[in-house]
């Protein structure tokens, strides 16, 4: 039987794979951190199934900085694929816990290979290793592949290359079946809300639906190599199927600008934009000339990854992976999806304010700012 034990099983792409290794068959196990409020929103449609829940998925709490707990749950668990997706994963917040980011993105890997080395599971579990295009940072070579040197340029970025290396080491010191997907920017409806590629479909939908008016952001000009996640987490199976372990670029080998998908998000809900200006005074504004992106140097980085772009030709040879899902259709797929929320939320307001104003209260409770790397 196929047991398979999940990091970050909350995360996007933990509640992708984990969907995934369901419908292959396998037992899965997930890690989840212990929160003072639900944090399994990703996986409630599993665990609120009976056939599903304490069947063939079992949650465990636990942290990557605690190995007594990850001990303990590779001896209770067996399992025979590890997929370590769990990470403080967000590059511009790594600037401001740098500490806590190196601890559980950098030495909570080497925790995971250690206790399955002293647990004697080299021989029966396969390990993943969620690495990044941040590995390249201020890229040396355009595209990158798994040849190009690395520079990472953040504290995420470089407790990921530790991670990285010592898997490596791992791998060729105690012959663990131990790989890195080195997988570039990818994104779908379940993307966090703070990275720039939901922001934008957010804030589209709702400024669509008159919710917000204006939505601002830092740097216009990155350009990122952007995939549909769900395609990037098979991948990280076919990695684990392999014989041999190794080390695999997963990218789309086309880049675009935030600016380009900006444009995109906002004609998908019917209300295309026109930039103007330059640095922090650019402006996208839609056809009745209101202001809707602006520019914040808040969003701004204390040093920035200007362009990523893969090329996923080994993994194309050696796995037969092919992402189908365009930049276009990924851009359609969060845009109309969040477009859709947006409606939801308009008329839940829509019943509240019914309520409050039946109860003489209106105007209570309806604030929509929040706290925002
Ligand atoms: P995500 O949505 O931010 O999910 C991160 C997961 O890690 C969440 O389940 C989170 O739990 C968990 N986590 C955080 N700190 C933890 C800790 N100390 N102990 C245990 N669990 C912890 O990230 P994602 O986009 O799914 O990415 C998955 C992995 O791939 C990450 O390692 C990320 O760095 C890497 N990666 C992502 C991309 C991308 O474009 N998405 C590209 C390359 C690499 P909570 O739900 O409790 O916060
Ligand atoms: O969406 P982002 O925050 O993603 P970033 O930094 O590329 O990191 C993501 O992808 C990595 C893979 O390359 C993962 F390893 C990592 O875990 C994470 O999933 O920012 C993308 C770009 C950056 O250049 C940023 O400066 O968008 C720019 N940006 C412009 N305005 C913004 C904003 N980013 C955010 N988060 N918020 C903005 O308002």
């Amino acid at each position: 039987m196929k047991i398979a034990l999940i990091t970050g099983i909350t995360g996007q792409d933990g509640s992708y794979l984990c969907e995934q290794l369901l419908a292959k068959g396998y037992v899965v196990h997930g890690m989840i951190r212990r929160a003072s409020n639900f944090n399994t929103q990703r996986l409630d449609h599993l665990v609120s199934d009976p056939e599903v829940y304490n069947q063939r998925l079992f949650l465990h709490h636990g942290d990557l900085t605690d190995s007594s707990n990850l001990n303990r749950l590779l001896e209770r668990i067996g399992p025979t694929e590890i997929y370590n997706l769990a990470a403080q994963s967000h590059v511009k917040v790594s600037f401001e816990v740098p500490e806590y980011t190196a601890e559980v993105d950098g030495v909570g890997t080497l925790r995971f290979l250690d206790a399955i080395k002293e647990a004697g599971l080299q021989k029966r579990a396969r390990f993943y290793q969620a690495s990044t295009s941040e590995l390249f940072g201020l890229v040396q070579e355009v595209p990158q592949t798994e040849k190009t040197p690395f520079y990472p340029r953040s504290p995420y970025g470089v407790a990921k290359l530790y991670a990285y290396w010592i898997v490596v080491n791992y791998r060729e010191s105690y012959g663990l079946h131990a790989s890195n997907g080195i997988l570039f920017n990818h994104e779908s409806p379940r993307r966090g809300e703070t990275f720039v590629t939901r922001k934008i479909t957010r804030a589209a939908g709702r400024i669509r639906e008159g919710l917000q008016e204006c939505v601002e952001l830092g740097n216009l000009d990155a350009q990122r190599d952007w995939g549909y996640a769900p395609e990037y987490t098979e991948m990280m199976w076919r990695i684990l199927q392999q014989e041999q372990p190794g080390d695999y670029v997963c990218a789309t080998n086309e880049m675009h600008t935030v600016r380009d998908f900006c444009q995109n998000a906002f004609t998908t809900v019917e209300m295309p934009l026109t930039f103007e200006g330059e640095g922090v005074d650019e402006v996208g504004r839609d056809a009745s000339g209101n202001i809707r992106v602006k520019v914040n140097p808040q969003y701004f980085r204390p040093s920035e990854v200007e362009l990523l772009i893969g090329n996923p030709e080994k993994a194309r040879r050696e796995l037969g992976w092919e992402p189908k899902v365009t930049f276009n259709d990924l851009v359609g797929i969060m845009a109309q999806a969040d477009w859709q929320l947006a409606r939801q939320e308009k008329a839940a307001r829509a019943l509240q304010q019914a309520v409050l104003q039946s109860l003489n209260l209106a105007g209570m409770g309806t604030t929509t700012k929040m706290f925002e790397p």
